[in-house]
Parts: C-alpha cells; structure tokens; sequence
C-alpha cells in the first residue's frame, strides 16, 4: 500500500481524543459541564486580552485550544506499559518526562505520553499522563504477590486492537478504515466497568494498603480518570466552579496568579463516589476515583527556571508548614521570580517562541548580521512570545491524586524513583522535554530569521 493512502497520525490522534472525550462526558457529565465553562471563559478572555499569538501561527494556536486536553491512566503490569507505548505511537505521541511519585507516597511512577514536534503540537496537543503501578512498593509480600496475580489474570487490549497496533507498525501506517477501528477498539481500554474483577474482602484489603491500589487492580482495565481541557484563567474557572454547584478542590496547585503564567496551574472536582459489584456478592459498594480537572498552561521554563521555581515552591511549602496561609505563602516566595517575559528570557530562566515583527517586514529592513538573539532581541529585531509548557509537574501531579484518592495509605515510599526500570518496562527511553523546547526554540529562530532576511530583499 502507498503511504499516501494512510491517515496522518495527527488525524488518528485527533479521532481518539474526541472520542475519549465523548465517552467520558456520557460516563461522567459534569465533565460536559466543566468543558462548557471552559469554553465561555477562553471565549471572554481572548475578548479581553486579544489573540493567543501574533505570529503566522495565531489561528491554529486558536483552534488548537479548542481541542486540547490531557487525560490520565495508571497501568499495571510492565507489559501493559509497553503496548500502551505502541498504541499511542500510533497516534503520533511518544513518552516524554520521567515522573517519581513515590516520594509523595503514590507508589506510582509515570510518563507524558504526547506528540513532540511543533506541527503536530499545534494540531492537537493531546496528552496522556500514564502511570505505572509500583508493586515493589508494596511491603506486605502476601498481598504484592496476590495483586501481581491478579494484575497477571488480566489483559487490557481487545484482541482487534492488538491486531491494529502490529498492523500499523508492519505497514508504517492505517488507512482511514483501519483506523476508524482502531479508534473503536483502544477506546475499550479505557472504559470505567463498574464490575470489580475481584471479590469485596479483597478489594478491602488492597484499598486499606493505598487506594490507589485498589483502583489498579481490582477492575478489568485502567478506565481514563479525568480529563483536563485548557483554560486561560483559572482563577475565573475555579470561581466558576463553584458557582455552577461543582465541589472545587480547595486550593490550586502550580505557581500563583501572575501576569506572565509559567508551567501549569491545576485544579480539580472532587472525585464521584461511583457503585461498584464485586465477585460472589450480592452486595454493591463504591469506589471512587474519577474527577474533572482544568488547568492553564503557561511559559516552559530553562533547567535554571525550573530550579528556581522548585527552590521557591519548596520554600513556599516550608511556610506553609510553618502556619503562614498555603496562598500567601505562594504569592511571597514567587516574588523571587521574575513576573515578565522579557525578563525570563533575559535571565535564561524561560524558552520562547521568536517572531520577526511585522512592521520591521513591512518596511523591509535588513537586521544587521551577527548580532545574537538576545541582541536581536533588545533591538526589536525580534518579538518573543511564550513556548507554551507541554508537561506535567509531580509536585502538582502528586495533589491531585491526593486529593481524588483520599489520605489513607502511606505518607512517603524509600527508595526513590527508578527511571532505569521504568525505561526497561515501556521498552524505550522517555524523551528528555527540555531538549524538546531547546529545540522549538531553535526552530522558531531559524524561521524568524529567514522571515527577517526574506522581508528584506
Ligand atoms: C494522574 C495525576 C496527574 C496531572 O494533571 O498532573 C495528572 C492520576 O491521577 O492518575 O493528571
Ligand atoms: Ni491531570
């Protein structure tokens, strides 16, 4: 078969995400509510603020938020993970990040799946936080070899789905038949079945271990717990969330309000207590571990931003501990950091995206040669415009299991985190996301300063 008669992995991808999307607004509808509030508030603030760029992008950066989201699983078994590896690359998304979640005592450690090229970013930047059960975790030997037992009794993928995924690595690709069914099919996996794959004592047992364990193992698949459509102010969101009779997690996570949003600020709806049937019972019980989250993305940060941004989080945290409110404390340690873009940029402490502006193209100027970004910059010869953050933060992602989950389980794992066996397990290493910024950012000079030299002549 000719390439050409394949579906563009972004349009797969694009499929996928409408249709999980769909599926969950049936199985959980204030999630339809939550886009909906979402959508009026973008709507409101691209009124008040204008466009989301100036550059030649600007429309698809509109459109894009439109469909973006995030959503999250937590799998099992190494080899879970490693299909779930192949089935996303069907759509374009690879693994990017390595997230440790131990130390917040979520015996989990995780990954991003998305698309990493600017291109397909800006088409549908859909992602998918995945987490992998850590049973080694777990200290009671009798009760990790029963869940590992369990874990091994079940399989995740229909077997269609397998077929289509071996399929499109044989051929390099699916036509549009062939992935209309595989849509169908991957969409199984992450379905919620109300039907526990185990009987109540035992869900009992490995509930009052950690719940999150009990949510991994004791159902057929790992259901989608939320997803996460991007809004432009959370602050308004979470008001909004109130207004509209959602029960808002208490606090946002991430850094607080500022002029020049960096990274990612979440917050959430408290998970439903949902029924569930167990196994040789008559007897209903319920589980709960679903929720709807927003969250605004802003600025990625350099390696030196993000250990400024660690350094005044732990800081912030630190008072907390100490008695001082968990928001003033933000606010006061963030002061530290520098509140504009051209300040971060200045500083290294931030990546953006170069424009050539346009009424240097206009009058068709020519930018004196071997001048450096930075000076190009300082002298208008550039715009710079933030690279948006396209990752997750444990700090962040460890609060929202938390607060979802419930508090009973431990407080902290030893040990640490095990990239290495992470990597073995998804049999491929995770991308390095700074590298995937450096680059963005290389690329949007390159075009800027072609842009620049072609305005000129
Ligand atoms: C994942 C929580 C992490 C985020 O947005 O940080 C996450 C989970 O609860 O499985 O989705
Ligand atoms: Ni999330």
């Amino acid at each position: 078969m000719s390439p050409t008669a394949f579906l563009h992995p972004d349009d797969i991808r694009t499929a996928f995400s409408r249709a999980l999307s769909d599926m969950y607004k049936a199985e959980v509808p204030q999630y339809g509510t939550l886009l909906e509030l979402v959508a009026d508030i973008n709507i409101a603030v691209i009124r008040r603020d204008g466009p989301l760029s100036t550059g030649p992008q600007a429309e698809e950066e509109q459109q894009r938020l439109g469909v973006e989201r995030h959503g999250a699983i937590r799998l099992g078994t190494a080899a879970e993970l490693a299909t779930m590896r192949r089935l996303f690359a069907v759509m374009g998304m690879e693994a990017v990040g390595y997230y440790d979640l131990s130390v917040a005592g979520v015996p989990v450690h995780s990954t991003a799946f998305r698309c990493t090229d600017e291109a397909a970013l800006l088409r549908n930047p859909f992602r998918v936080f995945t987490s992998l059960l850590r049973l080694e975790l777990i200290e009671d030997a009798a009760l990790r070899e029963r869940a590992a037992a369990i874990l091994g009794q079940r399989d995740i993928y229909t077997a269609r789905c397998r077929e289509l995924i071996a399929l499109a690595e044989s051929q390099g690709g699916l036509d549009a038949a062939q992935a209309r069914e595989f849509v169908a099919q991957a969409l199984e996996t992450f379905r919620w079945h109300r039907e526990a794959t185990v009987d109540a004592q035992s869900y009992q047992q490995l509930r009052a271990m950690h719940p999150l364990i009990a949510d991994v193992v004791c159902f057929k698949g790992p259901h989608i717990n939320h997803l996460t459509p991007r809004v432009l102010d959370i602050d308004a969101a979470q008001a909004a969330m109130a207004s509209r009779g959602m029960r808002a997690k208490d606090s946002i996570e991430g850094p607080p309000q500022r002029a020049c949003p960096v990274l990612l600020r979440q917050t959430s709806f408290l998970a439903l207590q949902e029924p569930i049937r167990f196994v040789g019972s008559a007897d209903d019980g319920t589980h709960t571990a679903r929720f709807g989250e927003i969250e605004q993305r802003g600025c990625a940060l350099t390696p030196a931003g993000r250990e400024r941004y660690d350094a005044l989080l732990q800081q912030a945290q630190a008072a907390g501990k100490a008695g001082q409110p968990r928001g003033e404390a933000l606010v006061q340690a963030f002061t530290a950091f520098p509140d504009d873009l051209r300040a971060l940029f200045d500083q290294g402490l931030a990546y953006v995206r170069f424009q050539a502006p346009a009424q240097r193209l206009h009058a068709g100027e020519a930018a004196p040669a071997g001048l450096a970004p930075a000076e190009l910059v300082a002298q208008g010869w550039l715009d710079i415009e933030p690279l948006i953050y396209e990752d997750f933060l444990p700090v962040s992602a460890a609060g929202i299991f938390r607060s979802n989950l419930g508090s009973e389980g431990q407080s902290s794992y030893e040990g640490g985190g095990n990239r290495a066996a992470f990597e073995r397990d998804l049999g491929a290493p995770v991308a390095d996301e700074f590298s995937l910024y450096e680059a963005a950012q290389a690329q949007s000079l390159r075009l800027a300063l072609a842009r620049l030299s072609a305005g000129a002549t």
